[in-house]
Parts: structure tokens; C-alpha cells; sequence
């Protein structure tokens, strides 16, 4: 069954919402007003033939990661070059008496050699790294195998000249250059530590998690350049080190040539510095516990977490799931577009496809510069096959018109991935038909920067696709719903996503803070993760993520998602994206507060701000009317595109004293807007 128009696929949001809701329901009046349609997009004739996994495959391996997990985690761990075997496979617990979670613990081996060093001889001359420039008219790098183990080894000699050892911690404040992952695996191969900073935060954030993990190096560059804008990344590192006493190196990469002051005896020139060293360097002995990176997670409460992810678990995690997620083939070209400063970066621009042997491609612009062709120019100029990207990029560029697409080809495309946030319906469909021509499986691939890599998700030669649903578990991954008490709710359901038992991949500890970790994780339902994320299981055992579930809001005693509302809102032909949040109300417990962000071409007026509430109310149910309705030119959003909820509601609570730090918003100016202008409710 293929839907033919976008009805049938606002027809299926609206089914989830009356599933995820039918509990809270007393009446079912309003739940006979929907037609119950869901769409559905069974794997097609040539994806199920010639997939590495088709379903019959995908539930036998299933069964057997989760009824053998020893065999089944022995047998796939020799995707990886170990340099001595494990003869331990798992020794994990979720439970306090015996916490602890370690994989392959008495294995050997080095990432770095297993993303470059293995495919020399197979594949020396084949392209690594396809590096895409800011401005489309400057020259892309094409860089081999071979040429970048050499220079891999060399900044990996600069680092040891520099006196880093294993297990220290070095901090790479880096645009989106072939350097960073140059930097990156320098560090995987001498076995210290990276953190890696998004080169957009503030001095002060940087700061903050240069001092919480001790670095006394950090890599960084002259300039960033994203969408024809200089960021002072340089600049920002001076600054940044006036707090930071510890660090006495700084090596500064020249990416645009500005002239940038030096500080004698602390700052040294990438290219200097590289050009003394030799292009030998001897992979450090990993052992498979050992710390690879630090990640900080992106604070929407308190002080940010440095998430902890070691060797041998994480490579097995991030090649196995890029390989059989996005259907990987050696030598294919593939993209993600995902900023190495977050852990999408990490998994699936850097170590996932480099073990894997792929061509990764590499941006350093963004999809609206020059125009909102930028993506699809990119596909065509090098002939992407598989793209992976997020929902918030993609309504930007709905946002925009069909025809930036339609001016480019996308004919190489084969496979599209989506990841981050809950992808509406809308989006979904404009993806699947207009960037994919109807031709590629969508792969929704749920995760955090916690998992290490891929947690649900469609395998596209195995899962027939639910627009919105990130459908099922992939191997090891044993999902539970929770109710709020702890109850275990079997079959369809609605509730707290928690992971029974651990997967190579997972995250070890909190840097400096193992009691935060364990904490923040295992201690709200005992032994089990928790992910924090509120989700639906449908009919036919598919995971519908339907937010945090502190974006989860009561109203009259109906448990709604926020996502469920916007999703509503956004399937507005005038609406480009919203955001919604719950407000106190005197007779429902909680309102609904809406902001919602129109197509560029639309003057929003009161006449469109009746029609939306209506709309919604007509959408959804009265139950889901907005309370208060704001039309916002922007949304406050962190660098990663994710909307910062904990600002709108503080608004929508009236709080406005207290927004807290904006210092990680992309765009600061977009929150005095929000306070100028907010509505009085209706
Ligand atoms: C990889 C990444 C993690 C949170 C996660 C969830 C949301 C990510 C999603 C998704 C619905 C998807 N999330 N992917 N929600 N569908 N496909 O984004 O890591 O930055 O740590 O964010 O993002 O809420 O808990 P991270």
C-alpha cells in the first residue's frame, strides 16, 4: 500500500496521536472522528532482493543478538582488526550492587588503524575524504586512503613532540575541515583522549569543558567560514584560555589565512609543525576499555555531561551500525551532513565509515548558502549515494520551495537517513517525494550522543516504513516502555523508552562523575537505561519516539507529546516550523503554548492565527486547541538545530526573569524578538 497524497500521511500522525492519547481518552468520540489510515511503505522488490539484510535475515539475527549475545557480539566483533583477541565478550550491569559495563575487555587494538592503516593495500588509492568548501566556487579536496594515514601519522607525531600521552585529554575546537578528522584520529592513534567543542561555541562554553576534562592542548584554526560568515575561532580560543591555566599548547590550522596574533612558546602553526615530523608513527596497543573521546552533551539543564565512550565497543558499534543501517557497500559515496562537533559527526562522518573503507564526504557550508540548492549540488557534483541529515535542516528547506530541488538531479541517490529529532509526517513525505523522487527508503535512525550510535531505526532492506516511526530495534537493542510508575507495559503502549541490557556501544561513565552516571541513567527505573525520551509502540511492535518526556505536557489529564502538536501545526500549508510548550493554567493544569514560524512568502496576521487554533482544534481535537498562538520569525536553537525548549517555556510560563544561559543559542537575538512580541493568551 503506497499513499497517494499527503492527506493519508497528516491521516497517520493523527493516528499515532489518537493511539499515543486512546488511554487518556474517557470518551471515544473524538478518537471516531479520525479515520484510521496509517501509511505504510513496504521495502521495495529490489532493496529486499539485494540488501545485505532482508527480514527474514534481519529477525533471525535479532533473535539470536538477544538470546546468544556472546556468539552473536563474538562473531560480529571481527569486523574490527583486534590486535589481541578478547576472550571476554560481556561483563555488564545495570543494577547497583555490581554496576558496571565493559565489552571485549581483554582485546586489543587501535581505531586508527583500523580506519586507515587495514585498507592500505586494498584501497590506498581510493578517495577518503571528499571535502565540499563553504564557497562553491573554491576548489574540493580529494584525499586518499594513503594520503590521509600520512598525515594522520605525522599530526600524530606532532602531538607526541608536544608531549601528549595516552589517556590525556586533548581538546580540538576545529571547523568542518579534513583536519578535524586528521586531528581526531591522531589522538585514536596514540591513544589520547579527544573533546571535541562545536566550533560555534562561546569562549565561555569552551572554556568550561576545556577546564572540566584538564586539557593542556587544544587544536583549532584561524577562522571557521559557514554560509559566507568568518567565525573567530582563533579569537574565541584566546579568549577562552584567559580561564583556562592549564593549557600551555595551541595549535592553530590556517584555514582562511587570517592574520591572527600568536602567543610565543604557547601557539604553533599546524603546517610548521607538521611539516618537522615524519610520516611514521606505529598505532598505539588499545586496550578495548580504554577512553577514546569525550563528548559533551548539550546542556538543556544544569552543567553539561561529558559522555565517556572507550575503544573496542564503540568501533564495533559505529562500523556494525553504519554497514547494515545505510546498507553500506566499500568504495560507495556517502554523506552524512552532521558537524563532527556532535556525536553524529563522530559515529557516521568519521570512525563508522572510515572502518567501513567509505568515501565520506565532508561540508563545511550549510543547506541554504548560496542558495537552498547548496545539499542537492552537492549530491550531483560528487554523486552521493546515501544521505543522512536532520528534520530541522529538511523543513528549512521545504520551507523554501520545491523548486531548489528541482533544479538538481539527486539521480545517485539511492538511500536517505534522517536523525536527531522526531521527523514529522510532512517533512517525511516532502524527503521521500521530493528529494528522493519516491525512489529511496527513508532510514530514521533514533539514537544519542549516550548510545555510541544507532539505537532504532529501519533497515532498508529489511523495514517497511511508518513516516515518523523510527520502527525497530537493531541487534542487542532490547527497548522497554515503562509507565510512569515503573510498570512494565507489554504490546501497544505509551511510555518511558528504557534499555534492558547494554550494547557495545554505549557510553562508559560521566567524565570525573561515575555517581552522576549512574544516576542520571540507571536510577530513575531500576536496572535499566533510561533514555529520557517518551515513546509509542504501535500494533506491529514499531517505535514511535514521541520527544523528551520532559517535553510531555498534561492538559486536563490527557498526556500529549509537544512534537504531536507541531507535527499538527507544521502540516499547515503556511507553517515552515513550530515549537510547542506547556503554560499553567488555572482550569487544565497545563495550556498549550504554541510558536509557530511561517513560509517565507506568508504575512501572518490575527486572520491566520484564528485559522491555525482551528486548525489544530480540528487536527487533533479540542483537547489540543492552543492556548496562546505566537508567530515567531525564528526559533531559539542551539548550533546542533535543536530547538531550546527550556526557553520557550520559561515564556510560556511567563518566567522571562529567568531564561537561564542563552550563551549556546545559535541566534540570541531571536529570544528578544520572542519577549517583544508575546501574545496575551486568548
Ligand atoms: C544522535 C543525536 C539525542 C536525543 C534523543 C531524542 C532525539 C535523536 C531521533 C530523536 C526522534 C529520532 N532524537 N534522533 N528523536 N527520532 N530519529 O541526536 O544525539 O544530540 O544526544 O540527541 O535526540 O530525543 O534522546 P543527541
Amino acid at each position: 500500500m503506497r499513499p497517494g497524497t499527503s492527506i493519508a500521511l497528516i491521516l497517520a500522525a493523527r493516528q499515532a496521536i489518537f493511539s499515543a492519547n486512546a488511554a487518556g481518552y474517557e470518551s471515544g468520540s473524538m478518537r471516531e472522528e479520525i479515520a484510521v489510515v496509517e501509511a505504510v511503505y513496504p521495502v521495495p522488490s529490489d532493496w529486499a532482493a539485494n540488501a545485505l539484510i532482508d527480514d527474514t535475515r534481519y529477525q533471525e539475527m535479532y533473535r539470536r543478538s538477544v538470546d546468544d549475545p556472546e556468539g552473536f557480539w563474538r562473531d560480529e566483533a571481527m569486523r574490527i582488526d583486534w590486535i589481541r583477541p578478547f576472550t571476554s565478550v560481556k561483563q555488564t550491569s545495570f543494577n547497583e550492587e555490581d554496576f558496571g559495563i565493559s565489552w571485549f575487555a581483554d582485546g586489543t587494538l587501535n581505531l586508527s588503524a583500523n580506519c586507515l592503516d587495514r585498507h592500505l593495500a586494498t584501497r590506498g588509492e581510493q578517495i577518503a575524504i571528499l571535502w565540499e568548501p563553504d564557497d562553491p566556487k573554491k576548489p574540493e579536496r580529494r584525499i586518499t586512503y594513503r594520503e590521509l594515514h600520512e598525515e594522520v601519522c605525522r599530526f600524530a607525531n606532532v602531538l607526541k613532540a608536544r608531549g601528549v600521552r595516552k589517556g590525556e585529554r586533548v581538546t580540538i575546537y576545529l571547523p568542518m575541515v579534513p583536519e578535524a578528522a586528521v586531528a581526531m584520529l591522531a589522538c585514536a592513534r596514540i591513544g589520547a583522549i579527544h573533546s571535541i567543542v562545536f566550533a560555534g561555541f562561546s569562549p565561555d562554553a569552551l572554556a568550561g569543558r576545556i577546564r572540566d576534562c584538564d586539557s593542556r592542548i587544544v587544536i583549532t584554526a584561524d577562522q571557521g567560514l559557514r554560509g559566507g560568515k568568518t567565525i573567530a575561532l582563533k579569537a574565541c580560543v584566546d579568549d577562552a584560555l584567559a580561564t583556562c591555566p592549564g593549557v600551555d599548547t595551541v595549535i592553530v590550522l590556517a584555514h582562511t589565512g587570517a592574520d591572527v596574533p600568536m602567543v610565543d612558546g604557547r601557539d604553533f602553526d599546524w603546517a610548521l609543525a607538521v611539516a618537522e615530523q615524519s610520516a611514521d608513527c606505529q598505532p598505539a596497543e588499545m586496550s578495548a576499555e580504554d577512553p577514546l573521546f569525550i563528548l559533551y552533551t548539550s546542556g538543556s539543564t544544569g552543567k553539561p555531561k561529558g559522555v565517556l565512550h572507550t575503544t573496542g565497543g564503540y568501533a564495533v558499534w559505529a562500523s556494525m551500525t553504519h554497514e547494515y543501517v545505510f546498507d553500506y557497500r566499500p568504495g560507495q559515496i556517502y554523506w552524512c551532513a552532521a558537524d563532527i562537533g556532535w556525536v553524529t559527526g563522530h559515529s557516521y562522518v568519521v570512525y563508522g565509515p572510515l572502518a567501513n573503507g567509505a568515501t565520506t564526504v565532508m561540508f563545511e557550508g550549510v543547506p541554504t548558502y548560496p542558495d537552498a540548492s547548496r545539499f542537492w549540488q552537492v549530491v550531483d557534483k560528487f554523486g552521493v549515494e546515501i544521505f543522512y541529515g536532520a528534520p530541522t535542516a529538511l523543513r528549512a528547506l521545504m520551507r523554501e520551495g520545491d523548486e531548489w530541488v528541482a533544479r538538481t538531479s539527486r539521480r545517485s541517490l539511492r538511500l536517505l537517513g534522517s536523525v536527531g529529532e522526531p521527523i514529522n509526517p510532512e517533512a517525511w513525505s516532502w524527503y521521500h517525494e521530493v528529494v528522493g523522487k519516491g525512489r529511496c527508503p527513508i532510514v530514521d535512525t533514533w539514537w544519542q550522543t549516550e548510545t555510541g550510535g544507532i539505537m532504532i531505526s529501519p533497515l532498508p532492506g529489511a523495514t517497511a516504513l511508518k513516516p515518523g516511526s523510527a520502527t525497530r530495534p537493531f541487534f542487542g537493542v532490547q527497548p522497554r516502555l515503562l509507565d510512569a510508575e515503573g510498570k512494565v507495559i507489554e504490546g501497544p503502549g505509551d511510555g518511558c523508552l528504557v534499555i534492558t541490557d547494554s550494547w557495545p556501544g554505549q557510553m562508559r561513565t560521566v567524565w570525573g562523575d561515575h555517581e552522576r552516571f549512574f544516576q542520571t541513567y540507571f536510577s530513575t527505573f531500576k536496572g535499566t537505561y533510561f533514555t529520557g525520551d517518551g515513546c509509542r509502540r504501535d500494533e506491529d511492535g514499531y517505535y514511535w519516539i514521541t520527544g523528551r518526556i520532559d517535553d510531555v505536557i498534561n492538559v486536563s489529564g490527557h498526556r500529549m507529546g509537544t512534537a504531536e502538536i507541531e507535527s499538527a501545526l507544521v502540516a499547515h500549508p503556511k507553517v515552515a516550523e513550530a515549537a510547542v510548550v506547556g503554560m499553567p493554567h488555572d482550569i487544565k493544569g497545563q495550556g498549550i503554548y504554541a510558536f509557530v514560524t511561517c513560509n517565507v512568502e506568508v504575512e501572518p496576521d490575527e486572520a491566520l492565527r484564528r485559522e491555525l487554533v482551528a486548525w489544530v482544534r480540528r487536527e487533533i481535537g479540542p483537547v489540543a486547541t492552543p492556548d496562546v498562538l505566537q508567530f515567531a520569525p525564528g526559533l531559539p536553537k542551539t548550533r546542533s538545530g535543536k530547538i531550546m525548549r527550556r526557553i520557550l517555556r520559561k515564556i510560556g510560563e511567563n518566567d522571562v526573569a529567568n531564561l537561564g544561559d542563552t550563551s549556546t543559542l545559535a541566534d540570541p537575538s531571536v529570544v528578544d524578538n520572542l519577549l517583544a512580541n508575546r501574545p496575551q493568551p486568548a
